[in-house]
């Protein structure tokens, strides 16, 4: 993929201009390098600014938000990334990839996939103060999902206010066929096998997701809580990438096999 770098001087910069930055290398297929290396004022909160910003300007040309995603909530994710915080960021309908369809590798830097849970929300949930019981009472029901993630962020090279600002590499989204009732589910022993090209490449239990799902379900609502936010019914929420994320290839066939929810596959394109 192309790289750009910035240059630019610190004055310059804003969240505004972050945002529309990653929202430019999305839209350009262009990778480019850490913002933080040329601009050290990109903080957390500034991070988390850049991200809403992006919203409002997706939502600007039609986009409707269906969701929350967590980001970095496993240990696998955080090993991978060099990234040990878990974060929220915004799902829309534009990132929802219908089943059946491939990823849209041209539209997309360098993907890779990662298997998830999924909780479609009953409820409203707002923070401060939610428990992962609180969480699990607000969900409707429990989905598998597949995530295609995509880094702005040449060799997925971030820092966590990097990764933050994009979205935590927002790409497309798919969820799976069978949806339960949560209490009908033990979610941390819920187990998920990944599958490329039929041979199982890793596997991962529920518990990998910050020790439960639901606890990266409180971890949300009461993050979120703090700007002022909250989860809101109908509502969408990825939990997390259980396993490391894999490389997306022409032709690969990628599946994810859950005990209770059902298996999701995926085509590379
Ligand atoms: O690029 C990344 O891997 C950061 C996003 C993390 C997504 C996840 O943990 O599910
Ligand atoms: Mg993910």
């Amino acid at each position: 993929p192309n790289q750009t770098g910035g240059g630019q001087s610190n004055q310059e910069w804003s969240a505004e201009r972050v945002a529309r930055q990653l929202l430019d290398a999305e839209a350009s297929v262009t990778a480019q390098t850490s913002i933080v290396a040329e601009w050290d004022g990109l903080d957390l909160d500034t991070a988390y600014e850049a991200q809403d910003i992006a919203l409002r300007i997706r939502q600007e040309r039609g986009e409707v938000i269906t969701g929350v995603k967590l980001g970095v909530t496993s240990r696998a994710k955080q090993r991978q990334v060099g990234v040990d915080t878990p974060s929220t960021s915004w799902l829309t309908d534009a990132m929802i990839l219908p089943p059946g369809e491939p990823v849209p590798r041209d539209k997309m830097i360098h993907p890779r996939v990662e298997p998830e849970i999924a909780f479609v929300m009953g409820e409203r949930l707002e923070g401060p103060g939610v428990s992962a019981a609180t969480a699990l009472a607000a969900v409707k029901h429990v989905l598998g999902a597949i995530e295609v993630i995509d880094s702005r962020f040449a060799g997925y090279k971030f820092t966590m206010t990097d990764v933050v600002a994009d979205n935590a590499s927002s790409g497309y989204y798919v969820t799976g066929p069978v949806s339960v009732s949560p209490e009908g589910l033990d979610l941390g022993l819920e187990a998920c096998l990944l599958e490329i090209d039929g041979e199982i490449v890793d596997s991962a239990t529920g518990a990998a997701v910050y020790g439960h799902p639901a606890e990266a379900l409180a971890f949300a609502a009461n993050t979120l809580a703090e700007r002022g936010l909250a989860i809101e019914p109908g509502w969408v929420v990825i939990t997390g990438g259980m396993t490391d994320a894999v490389p997306v290839q022409p032709g690969m066939r990628i599946a994810a096999h859950f005990t209770n929810l059902g298996s999701i596959t995926v085509s590379g394109g």
